[in-house]
């Protein structure tokens, strides 16, 4: 009897800790694609505090990502990222990870494909570097950090897959 209560007991204490992981376990990363287009292809997306953003560069040059402040205009020394080209599909892709402690929107760009221009009204945005190709939009997103359970639902379906096979670019 006394085995069979402790069996219940271990079986139980097995449960609960195991919930209390699945509760306590971060959540998956959120991706954003650069794919040869010269554009982040989920350019806004929501993250909770701590989790796991990953650029995932499947384009075949080089690119960026730096965060900026648009009322000051100033660059982050730490979101300041660079991630080398791939040779395509099933070649070796670079990466770049980071996750921000405070709820907010955090701006960034790619400084070969864009450039950050001064507004008439003092607030600086990312342009077009001229002479780039591209899809008409600066290379540049947002991410919002938040815990609002709406937002973070609203992620392009893309944001959760680190690789995408159809998105390998030239
Ligand atoms: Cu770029």
């Amino acid at each position: 009897m006394a085995s069979r209560s402790l069996a219940a007991a271990l079986a139980a204490g097995v449960l609960a800790c195991g919930w209390a992981g699945a509760q306590a376990a971060s959540p998956k990363p959120v991706y954003i694609h650069m794919n040869g287009a010269n554009e982040f292809l989920e350019n806004l997306i929501a993250v909770r505090p701590g989790q796991q953003v990953v650029f995932v560069n499947e384009d075949t040059g080089p690119h960026t990502i730096v965060g900026y402040n648009p009322a000051t205009g100033k660059t982050s020394k730490r979101f300041d990222g660079a991630v080398a080209g791939t040779k395509g599909l099933g070649d070796k892709v670079h990466t770049y990870t980071i996750s921000f402690k405070h709820q907010g929107i955090v701006y960034y760009y790619c400084s070969v494909h864009a450039v950050l221009a001064k507004e008439p009204g003092g607030w600086t945005v990312a342009k077009v570097r001229p002479g780039v190709h591209g899809f008409g939009t600066p290379m540049a997103g947002a991410i919002i950090v938040t815990t609002d359970p709406k937002l973070l639902a609203d992620n392009p379906k893309t944001a959760s897959e680190k690789i995408l096979s159809g998105y390998f670019g030239g």
